[in-house]
């Protein structure tokens, strides 16, 4: 008997779609560098369904079908170029390599580009969910052509999370589009967590409130607009109760986020394509600010407002609503990028696609991506800001919004990720940007050029002699 599909790498995520997979009454070939984990596999799992181990590459290339399918999950990397390179030595033209690691997309862009050459087919593939996703149901981003995706959709829709019947799986675009998507996938995560972490600082220090009072707060949020994934996990983590001390689990974790870097690549890729991710970028420097304990105990004597008082209960609310329009803007920029990177590397991502595999399978799963799915519904929107859904939950939230930042900012408690969300939502909305005065002072020091509102062309004025304007 040949296998449908194969899995090499057979750590947490590997082990898990293969076992998924098996499920799914596919037959599976399996194979890890070290055997170890391959046995462990067939031994633990056999029974759920059709496991063909390998020891050695060449034994599980020789077990699949043709066109060959083989799903990588290694880390990210040089592993993941030795593997592909083994692999395509191995395989013939039409075949499939399946990178589902997190890799960076210029990476994958790179590595299809080179396998085209040979006449495979290489499908970068995002996959979201962590452990549990992968074996339950994960969200599926693939890259990669559409004669690929004609091969594997079957397989990934199978086995992929369903939110109303419709899985969490679909071909996002060609080479690198579904690393990119799943890049952003998790930079959003970041924003999303920052929020979340603003807004139980926030209530905290506002309220006094203890974690176990913010556990039942952030319950009752997931029961509204807010309903995600994050949300229901927040209130179970803030409930945990340290067993050896009975302190509240948070209090005796270290208060320094770590970072594996997709959340930094977010950033450095919207720094390129120009896309102001505010969101995002403050998630990641907020991560970094964290992780400086030596500035931190330097910084702690520094003076601080006077006020520290108690706000009212009413500040609930408010943060509530300031997270839930913070979390639109954040997602509007993460948008905002796919659309940019599209464009620029012509890989036409619907996004009302993105929101709807997005709805299950993934960590930033939530009641409004199916919102966020229905602005884009055949909608060309510059912003998802400007859709009326999004516009009347702005609109509802905005005094709420500055109310909660007004108070983060007067007693004294960080929130870059509800401001700087603010800000944005402030600019985007002006009609005029002090932006007028930035193009005059270039043109002052570097004669750098402007336009006019009633004019067309550009112009230069002579500052330096008799302050004459000339077409430039
Ligand atoms: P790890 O990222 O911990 O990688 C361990 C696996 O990589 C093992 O199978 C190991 O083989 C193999 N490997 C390494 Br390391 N170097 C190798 C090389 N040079 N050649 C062949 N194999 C090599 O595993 P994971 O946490 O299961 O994640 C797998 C991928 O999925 C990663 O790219 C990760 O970013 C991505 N991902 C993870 C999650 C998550 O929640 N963990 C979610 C989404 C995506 P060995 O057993 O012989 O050492």
């Amino acid at each position: 008997e040949l296998a449908d599909i194969g899995v090499t790498g057979l750590a947490v995520m590997g082990r898990n779609l293969a076992r998924n997979l098996a499920r799914h009454g596919y037959a599976v070939a399996v194979h890890n560098r070290s055997a170890g984990r391959t046995k462990e596999l067939v031994e633990t799992f056999g029974g759920e369904g059709t496991f063909l181990p390998a020891e050695e590459l060449k034994d599980f290339v020789a077990s699949l079908k043709r066109p060959r399918r083989a799903i990588i999950m290694v880390k990210a990397g040089a592993g993941t170029d030795a593997v592909i390179d083994q692999l395509a030595e191995l395989m013939e033209p039409g075949d499939m390599i399946v990178d589902g690691g997190n890799a960076l997309f210029t990476d994958t862009r790179r590595r299809e580009a080179a396998l085209r050459e040979r006449g495979l087919h290489f499908v970068g593939t995002g996959i979201s969910g962590g452990e549990e996703g992968a074996l339950n149901g994960p969200s599926i981003m693939p890259g990669g052509s559409a004669e690929s995706w004609e091969a594997l959709g079957p397989i990934l829709q199978d086995i992929s999370a369903k939110v109303d019947g419709v899985p969490c799986a679909t071909h996002v675009g060609p080479d690198g589009a579904g690393h990119f998507v799943k890049m952003v996938h998790n930079g959003i995560e970041y924003a999303d967590m920052q929020l979340i972490a603003e807004s139980y600082d926030l209530l905290r220090q506002g309220l006094g409130a203890t974690p176990a009072e913010l556990a039942e707060i952030f319950r009752e949020w997931n029961t509204g607009e807010l309903e995600s994934y994050l949300i229901e996990i927040t209130a179970e983590v803030l409930a945990q109760v340290d067993a050896e001390t009975g302190a509240p689990f948070v209090d005796v974790v270290v208060d320094q986020a770590e970072q594996k870097g997709t959340g930094r690549w977010t950033v450095q890729s919207a720094l390129d394509l120009g896309v102001p991710v505010t969101g995002i970028a403050e998630a990641v420097f907020a991560r970094a600010l964290s992780g400086h304990p030596e500035q931190r105990a330097a910084a702690r004597g520094l003076e601080g407002p006077s006020v520290s008082g108690v706000a009212g209960r009413e500040l609930i609310e408010d943060v509530r609503q300031a997270l839930y329009a913070s979390k639109i803007v954040a997602y509007a920029q993460g948008f905002d990028q796919m659309a940019a990177a599209s464009k620029e590397y012509g890989w036409d991502v619907d996004p009302g696609a993105m929101a709807t595999i997005w709805r299950g399978g993934c960590i930033i799963r939530a009641r409004f991506l199916d919102r966020i799915r229905q602005a884009y519904d055949g909608a060309e929107l510059p912003t998802l800001l400007a859709d009326p859904y999004f516009a009347d939950a702005l609109a509802v939230a905005q005094e709420s919004w500055r109310r909660v930042v007004t108070t983060a900012v007067s007693i004294g408690v960080p929130t870059p990720g509800f401001s700087s969300a603010l800000a944005y939502y402030d600019a985007l909305r002006r009609d005029r940007l002090p932006a007028a005065l930035v193009q005059g002072l270039r043109d002052f020091f570097g004669a750098h050029t402007y336009h006019r509102v009633d004019r067309e062309g550009a112009f230069h004025t002579d500052w330096s002699g008799d302050r004459a304007e000339h077409p430039a």
